[in-house]
């Protein structure tokens, strides 16, 4: 006979937090959002640890370039969607790494023969507007000169000249040698009061140039998400049907993290991809995977502690329709709250920490809160991110209110047959496990997130936590009454919806 459980499917909306003691030191500056996506052995450090507990979903219509390189500039991580071919895929990996921070390869190169017209083609083409020159035109070629647009007038100077008769000739430049810290290439263009430093290998090539203006945006995003190579950090989603030619793709175009996207990830398909990359790439690389919601799920992927972290949620998502179609799913607080005990206690037994993400299904900031309180270490989301100005879908303007697209990878659209596929064919999509749907515009996504995050640590106040450890740890929660959860929201007043109406209101005063 079939199982039944005997609790309730729940999700986080049936849950409150109960305030613990708020010490006197407490500040919201003082808190730390820092958490691990890598698995850790007792009392070592992670691998891989992200400055906020958020990621953003495997899904084309939220993780584009933009968005992951907006992210990881406020210290989440992206997993580029693998719903496209791999070669696409490698590109976006390939452009967030090649963004910014430190030691840039040169994007935009010229050859001292070219002329001021074709350089010119070359600035608007790349909107850079310092271009070095190198002797056959490539990005690690012999290192000749710089120009810049101040260099010319458009109109004033023949256009036919060659750009040697322009540049600053490499006697005149100042640059760093190979080897050098980005700590004194900043000071070396600070001391030479440059825009931007090319550094050079001991032959005389270029091999990167390093701008002053990352420098100041550095300062300006603490928290950013940097490599090793003070690159952006950027994870990739990946599938059971092609690791074999993904993955390497992917780790040799910078992919930090991998990430399988698959609606169950109880599978041997998945182990047998798991054990794969771990044979080719060894233990370094950082390998998330799922979705499960139950904690047989849980022990079945961590056997042999292969992979770092395992997502949970199965049919929450927003766009998600997957317990409809095919009865298959958990309330997302129940599935959470059963794996992470069951986390817990394989770390009592074994010492080994893998962290947990919750993905799909926040409806809003509370959610979230609540899902870290409830003990996962971060938060992988899809509407939240679709809703801003980075995600790759055009804005819509629909009655006068801006939309974005945002639809399922289960859906005809996305096209992504392996993941619901029954991972041993791409054959045709019998039927559709997600929606088309469009969502409102809701601003940039660093405005959004400020917000999210500081409401995030104003309960970690309320908690008396200083971490997200802590916070899990002091949390204690209750279960609401459908009551409570009316009187949740405002009672027994009229609200003003808009400030507009409270200005234009008669108060009769
Ligand atoms: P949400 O943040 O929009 O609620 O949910 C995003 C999550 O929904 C994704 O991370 C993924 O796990 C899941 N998802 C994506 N596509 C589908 C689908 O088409 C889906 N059914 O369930």
């Amino acid at each position: 006979m079939a199982i039944i459980l005997d609790d309730i499917s729940r999700t986080f909306s049936e849950y409150l937090l109960l305030p613990r003691l708020t010490r006197r030191d407490q500040s919201i500056n003082k808190i730390t959002l820092k958490t691990p996506i890598g698995k850790y052995q007792s009392g070592k450090a992670s691998k891989f640890d992200i400055n906020i507990p958020v990621v953003s979903a495997c899904m084309q219509s939220v993780s584009g370039t933009s968005l992951a390189i907006s992210l990881a500039r406020q210290g989440g991580l992206s997993m580029i969607f693998c719903s496209q071919s791999i070669d696409s895929q490698v590109e976006m990996v390939g452009q967030v790494k090649a963004h910014k921070a430190g030691f840039v390869t040169s994007g935009a190169n010229t050859k001292p023969e070219s002329t001021l017209a074709s350089l010119l083609e070359l600035m608007t083409e790349t909107g850079h507007s310092t271009i070095p020159v190198t002797l056959d035109g490539s990005a690690k070629g012999e290192f000749c000169g710089l120009i810049t647009d101040q260099d010319f007038w458009e109109f004033e100077d023949d256009l036919a000249n060659s750009v040697k008769d322009h540049m600053t000739p490499k006697s005149e430049v100042f640059f760093g040698t190979e080897g050098i810290t980005l700590r004194k290439a900043n000071q070396l263009l600070h001391h030479h009061k440059k825009d931007c430093l090319p550094i050079l290998d001991r032959a005389g090539n270029l091999n990167s140039l390093v701008f002053k203006k990352d420098y100041v945006d550095h300062q300006r995003h603490p928290l950013e998400l940097l490599d090793e190579n003070k690159r952006l950090s950027v994870g990739a989603a990946i599938n059971t049907h092609d690791y074999r030619q993904r993955v390497p793709a992917l780790i040799e175009a910078g992919a930090d993290v991998l990430c399988f996207d698959s609606s169950d990830g109880f599978t041997e398909f998945q182990m047998d991809g798991i054990q794969w990359i771990r044979e080719q790439f060894g233990d370094q690389i950082v390998i998330g995977a799922g979705n499960i919601v139950t904690p047989e799920g849980f022990d079945y992927l961590a056997q042999a502690e292969l992979v770092d972290f395992i997502k949970v949620g199965i049919g929450g998502g927003s766009i998600c329709i997957t317990r409809e179609q095919k009865g298959v799913g958990r309330g997302q607080a129940s599935a959470l709250l059963d794996v992470v005990k069951r986390r817990d206690a394989h770390f009592n037994d074994t010492g080994t920490y893998i962290p947990i993400c919750s993905d799909g299904g926040l409806a809003n900031d509370t959610q979230i809160v609540v899902a870290l309180a409830m003990g996962a270490d971060f938060v992988m989301m899809g509407r939240y991110f679709a809703m801003t100005e980075e995600s790759p879908t055009p804005k819509v303007s629909i009655n006068g209110q801006m939309y974005k697209p945002y639809w399922g990878e289960g859906t005809l659209r996305a096209q992504n047959w392996q993941r619901y596929s029954d991972g041993m064919s791409s054959r045709k999509m019998m039927f559709e496990e997600g929606v088309d749907a469009y969502v409102p515009l809701v601003g940039p996504l660093a405005e959004v997130l400020e917000t999210t995050l500081y409401k995030l640590k104003s309960t970690m106040i309320n908690v008396g936590a200083d971490n997200l450890i802590d916070f899990r740890q002091n949390a204690e929660l209750t279960l609401v009454s459908e009551q409570s959860i009316v009187e949740a929201g405002t009672s027994n007043v009229f609200q003003f919806s808009r400030k507009r109406e409270i200005d234009e209101f008669d108060w009769g005063t």
